[in-house]
């Protein structure tokens, strides 16, 4: 196949808000700096559900979303020596160029080299490699597009990966694993007897209770409006559960409980939702003077988040945090090790198995509530 576009089984979203389009596409050859991927594992998070909402300022159709994915490297462009066919790989939303601005300041995971490109939704070059069968070229989604079994990606934006690691597991780490456990452990940087509350524990939120746990967290309090994930509680150390639309007496706040039940406010809170309510909850609930509230939740087209400034005045810290802060093509290898070890939960993640056909299944798992990531198999 190298050298030839190739066929492929793809989910297509046409339009914001309507059912994927299982299809056959073709998958253009890579050009320079390019990486054709066979992707054998994508799970399915829940910006994939955000941007085909219609949510996504930056959704732009018709396109191939996914960016949770592993596979295997099927061909090179020219110029390419990072990864060489057959390497198992992670795409990677979150490029790292070693280059810009961004990669060399030290200060961020953030990179400049494809984002603005990728934001809209074409590689490097402008062009997109997907078509459909009709010849209409297909946009790209994060600079990832997993939901297709070939995808095309920069370089820059995927990291080999110790091909003993399952892929199913690795897929993980290319988004929700990593996004929650980087923002505890790098973006926060929690220390031993750190309280800590987590708002949404699906597996992003979930991830960040991991991070916690493994830096000693004192407390670590989950807040979620849905009950089914009260079971995943002791799994991932957190230490008490609340349901703001239960667990509350008539003269309770979800500030004012998490404010008493550790003497006056949280070291660590952070929005794993996406609402922008509950990201001035997580900032309102920090400790006066020092406690530091992280965003990672995506919110909608046109939501801004809100708060007295005297929370800032006094000493509350508001920061955000993009794939946990961390450096793909530097740090994957060693949360892959970390896995292997035993020390970085993964496989507990993975609640629904299926077909990649089964792909609206998938999302459907995601919006019940019950379930944490399905993994699609190509
Ligand atoms: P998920 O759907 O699996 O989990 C979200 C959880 O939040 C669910 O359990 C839900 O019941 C809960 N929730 C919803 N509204 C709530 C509320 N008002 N109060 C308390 N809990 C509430 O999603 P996920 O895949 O874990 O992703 C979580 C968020 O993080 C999403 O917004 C996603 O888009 C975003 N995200 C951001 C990054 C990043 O790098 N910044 C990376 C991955 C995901
Ligand atoms: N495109 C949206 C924002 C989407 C967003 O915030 N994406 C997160 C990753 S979510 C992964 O599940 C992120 O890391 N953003 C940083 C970046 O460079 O995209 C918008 O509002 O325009
Ligand atoms: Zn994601």
């Amino acid at each position: 196949t190298q050298g030839k576009p190739v066929t492929s089984l793809a989910a297509v979203a046409y339009e914001a808000g309507k059912p994927l389009s299982l299809e056959e596409i073709t998958v253009d050859v890579p050009k320079a700096h390019e990486v054709r991927i066979q992707i054998k594992k994508t799970a399915i998070c829940h910006t994939d559900a955000y941007t085909l909402s219609g949510a996504d300022p930056e959704g732009s159709f018709p396109c191939i979303l996914g960016h949770e994915g592993a596979g295997i490297v099927e061909s090179v462009g020219e110029g390419v020596t990072n990864v060489k066919p057959g390497d198992h790989v992670v795409a990677l939303y979150t490029a790292e160029c070693g280059k810009c601005k961004f990669c060399r300041s030290g200060k961020t995971n953030l990179c400049g080299a494809v984002r603005a490109t990728q934001g809209k939704g074409v590689m490097p070059d402008g062009t997109s490699r997907f078509k459909n069968k009709n010849g209409e070229p297909l946009l790209h989604f994060m600079g990832c597009s997993t939901f297709s079994e070939y995808t095309v990606v920069a370089d820059v934006s995927v990291v080999a990966v110790d091909p003993t690691a399952p892929l199913e597991s690795a897929c993980l780490l290319g988004c929700g694993v990593t996004t929650g456990y980087g923002a505890a452990v790098k973006t926060a940087d929690v220390q031993k007897g750190d309280t800590v509350a987590i708002f949404g524990a699906g597996t992003v939120g979930l991830s960040v209770a991991q991070g916690a746990k493994a830096r000693g967290a004192s407390q670590i309090i989950l807040i979620d409006i849905n009950d089914s994930k009260k079971k995943y509680m002791n799994e991932f150390g957190a230490t008490a559960y609340i349901n703001p639309t239960k667990d509350l007496k008539e003269d309770e706040t979800i500030v004012s409980k998490l404010i008493e039940m550790t003497g006056g406010g949280l070291d660590f809170t952070f929005d794993c939702t996406g609402n922008v309510k509950v990201m001035r909850d997580a900032l309102e609930s920090c400790h006066k003077g020092w406690g530091v509230s992280v965003v990672i939740g995506v919110a909608a087209s046109g939501q801004e988040i809100s708060t007295r400034p005297f929370q800032l005045v006094t000493g509350r810290i508001w920061k955000g945090s993009a794939f946990g802060g961390i450096k793909g093509r530097s740090e994957m290898g060693g949360l892959v090790k970390d896995y292997q070890k035993g020390s970085l939960k993964v496989d507990e993640f993975i609640t629904n198995r299926r077909p990649f056909v089964e792909i609206d299944e998938g999302f459907r798992d995601l919006h019940t509530g019950d379930s944490l990531r399905t993994v699609l198999t190509f």
